[in-house]
């Protein structure tokens, strides 16, 4: 059972920038869900992709893996043979954590998870790549070059899922829904102060995109099909796909 999230629920005075420490590992799963509409879909649904995608002794990246919920449901989810999860945070605490819940199970697709910085990793024979809610943490400049690493490292009929906060076109309708995701947390138990003060930790460190930033990324990098497969306000999952090479 995870601890309940009270990590801004006092006030803070000066709010520091978010960061993935030890506070944080402690009440992540309660977090992630209080806070991320359709969190639990999402990881749900990797596992269903990866039935689709995942190919005998090919391997499966989660980049920003946190404690591995997404890595956790491609295993269980996973008949192919002979594959491996390649999981990589660069937080030291999550790593640490996200070892220790992995080890407790035990699977046919087995795990390796590595403490370092996405930007420096190398992507090969892959099947599929997962970026659940990690790629608007990063410098806007290191995303295009990622994505097209992610091109490359895939095999031929391999696949993205890339979840994303999206920044919406119209500013009017962005406050809306913007609004509506304040409410889906105050209906989750957090005050309009936690909110507040989660929002001015995230300021300099969630940058989003819009969908269509993502969607030029994509195709930018290489990849002809790519759609949104899920969506609950500004919070979305996109899959996109390397084109298999012989039809
Ligand atoms: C999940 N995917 O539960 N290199 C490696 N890791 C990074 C980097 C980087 N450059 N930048 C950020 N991270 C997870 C949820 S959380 C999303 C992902 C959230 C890591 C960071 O340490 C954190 O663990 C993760 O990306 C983002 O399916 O908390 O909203």
């Amino acid at each position: 059972m995870s601890k309940t999230d009270t990590i801004f629920a006092e006030p803070l005075g000066q709010v520091q920038d978010f960061q993935f420490d030890d506070k944080v590992v402690e009440v992540f799963p309660d977090m992630i869900k209080r806070s991320v509409p359709g969190y639990t879909t999402i990881i749900n649904g990797i596992g269903e992709i990866a039935q689709r995608f995942v190919k005998d002794g090919s391997q499966i990246y989660d980049l920003g893996c946190s404690l591995g919920a997404a890595s956790l449901s491609i295993r269980q989810a996973v008949n192919a043979k002979s594959c491996s999860i390649i999981a990589i945070d660069n937080s030291s605490a999550m790593v640490e954590r996200c070892r220790l819940i992995q080890s407790g199970y035990n699977f046919e697709t087995s795990i390796e998870v590595i403490e370092a910085d996405i930007n420096d990793i190398e992507i090969n024979n892959a099947s599929m790549v997962i970026l659940n809610f990690t790629l608007q943490f990063l410098p806007r400049g290191q995303r295009k070059p990622l994505i097209e690493k992610i091109y490359r490292g895939l095999n031929p009929g391999g696949c993205l899922v890339l979840s994303e906060k999206l920044s919406l076109q119209h500013d009017e309708l962005d406050q809306h829904i913007i609004d509506l995701h304040h409410d889906f947390k105050k209906s989750n138990g957090y005050s309009d102060m936690e909110i507040a003060q989660k929002r001015a930790a995230l300021e300099n460190v969630l940058l989003p995109d819009s969908r269509e930033k993502h969607y030029q990324r994509f195709a930018q990098a290489g990849f002809s099909q790519f759609d949104t497969w899920f969506q609950h306000y500004n919070f979305a999952s996109f899959l996109a796909v390397k084109e298999a090479l012989v039809r």
